[in-house]
């Protein structure tokens, strides 16, 4: 006779093990990074004096006197960004040229100099303020490159460098992003010497000591972007996308003839696709000027909202994330061009993705995790990140058929994963219910924070059938959508 308490035990332990969820798979993301993915897509301001010089990299000679916006309106810029589906600006609060967007303490090439606002100005401040006021985030990029230091080569340019970021980190409220860039020396006015200087960008920059002792400490929620992360990584391209198969995961290559990759100089090779089952989560984020130069140029145009639409499938649709290149022009405004092609863009986004054809569908799994209602398919249809999928440790390729009641026509399929138990599927498919038959209609392979596919022609269905084909453990997926673009 089995003991009553015996009975008990057994009873608990089954219950606690149908109620944990799956094991985490592999590199997981910070809370930062996942306050990240849910960024998807924002923008990077370039404004300098370069601005007005109409060049795209300047030299660090420019009378800081030519800073002289017209009409510089931050809620402007701002209010076209939200328009365009923008949650977030990362201002180029100094770039190659040196010129500081804020009175900062440790060089006299700076916004103060300047007939902005009387000398008075910060115009970091005025855009971080707007961006907060209109429920954008706020990050900064300052160009380690600087091509008006006098000291620029030398070991005490990065102590100027590292009290910029201390500033910057320090005066601005929280910062979603610290964004930093690979180049690193070449010619310049340094000071008025006019020459060329080259570092070693192995050594020169000791990113590592910058991002933990200040960065970190400092700005903990501010996820650091270069080139191999350490928590966002460069797409590899300024075109806007990544791979088809892009994972979120990365385990950063050296450069030829390296030991250890080193920001700013690491082999880019991998970074569009990523590395599956990488060391790292480092997803991608793909930055690409809205017009074709990062500074406002007269003779240039911005890309049209069908062009961003794609490129929004092809980065955030691929787990990535969409850095739009903003340039104000001498007014210190978004173009009425540029502001029209965010406002068509951002309408198109809102419009498509505002109605999820299955929200209202019933869905039938052939296993649930633990037959635990908490891991319902039908946590695919909720509209939360929080809530999954999830199937038992040995069905790794299960299915699940979401009936829409009746039929409806979509041509975009939406998948997320609940990336916080890392990105665990690698392959899937998308059948629709026709003639009495399962027709495919798609197929994918790395899904993470999400994953669009655009068919080709609209398909109208009342049953579709989700299938994940690949998997190397139990999947955890957290939302599943079918779209019409509103093109
Ligand atoms: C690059 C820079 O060299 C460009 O001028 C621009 O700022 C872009 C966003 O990053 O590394
Ligand atoms: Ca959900």
């Amino acid at each position: 006779m089995i003991k009553p308490l015996t009975c008990l035990f057994f009873l608990t332990a089954s219950l606690s093990f149908a109620q944990s969820p799956p094991k985490p798979y592999g590199a997981l993301p910070a809370a930062r990074q996942i306050g990240w993915h849910e960024t998807e897509v924002y923008g990077i301001m370039h404004f300098t004096p370069t601005t007005f010089e109409n060049k795209e990299w300047g030299y660090g000679d420019a009378d800081p006197k030519t800073f002289n916006p017209s009409d510089f309106n931050a809620e402007q810029i701002v209010l076209a960004a939200k328009a365009g589906g923008l949650k977030g600006i990362v201002l180029v609060a100094k770039h190659h040229d040196g010129f500081a967007l804020w009175p900062t303490k440790t060089t006299d090439y700076n916004i103060t100099k300047s007939p902005f606002r009387g000398g008075k100005g910060d115009l970091v401040r005025e855009v971080a303020d707007a961006a907060r006021k209109h429920g954008l985030k706020f990050g900064v990029y300052c160009s380690p490159w600087d091509r008006n230091n006098a000291k620029y080569g030398t070991p005490e340019y990065l102590k100027i460098y590292r009290e910029q970021l201390r500033e910057l980190y320090t005066n601005y409220g929280e910062l979603f992003m610290s964004w930093h860039d690979g180049a690193n020396g070449g010619d310049g006015y340094y000071g008025g010497a006019r020459e060329k200087r080259s570092i070693d960008n192995t050594t020169y920059y000791q990113w590592d000591s910058t991002w933990t002792n200040l960065t970190r400490k400092l700005q903990p929620s501010a996820n650091i972007f270069s080139d191999i992360g350490w928590d966002v990584r460069w797409a590899g391209n300024e075109d806007g996308s990544v791979n088809e198969t892009s994972w979120a995961t990365l385990t950063p290559k050296p450069s030829e003839g390296q030991n250890v990759a080193v920001p700013g100089q690491a082999n880019a090779t991998e970074n569009p696709g990523g590395t599956r089952g990488g060391k790292f989560w480092i997803p991608a984020e793909c930055d690409v000027p809205l017009r074709k130069g990062w500074f406002y140029h007269p003779n240039e145009k911005p890309k049209s909202p069908d062009k961003l639409f794609d490129l929004y499938l092809k980065s955030v649709g691929r787990g990535a994330a969409l850095d739009l290149g903003l340039a104000p022009d001498t007014r210190g405004q978004l173009h009425a061009d540029d502001v029209a092609a965010l406002k068509t863009f951002g309408n198109r986004l809102s419009e498509t993705f505002s109605i999820n054809l299955a929200a209202k569908a019933t869905s039938k799994a052939v296993n649930v995790r633990g037959y635990n209602s908490v891991y319902s398919a039908k946590n695919l249809l909720d509209n939360k990140s929080e809530t999954y999928w999830a199937t038992d440790d040995d069905f790794k390729t299960p299915e699940v058929i979401i009936d829409l009641g009746q039929a409806a026509t979509f041509d975009i399929v939406c998948l997320q994963e609940y990336i916080k138990l890392g990105q665990r599927i690698e392959e899937f498919a998308v059948d629709t219910w026709e003639n009495n038959a399962w027709k495919e209609i798609c197929k994918g392979t790395s899904i993470g924070a999400k994953r669009l596919i655009k068919l080709e022609v609209p398909v109208t269905a009342q049953k579709v059938r989700l299938r994940i084909t690949k998997s190397p453990v139990s999947i955890a997926l957290s939302e599943f959508g079918l779209y019409k673009d509103s093109e």
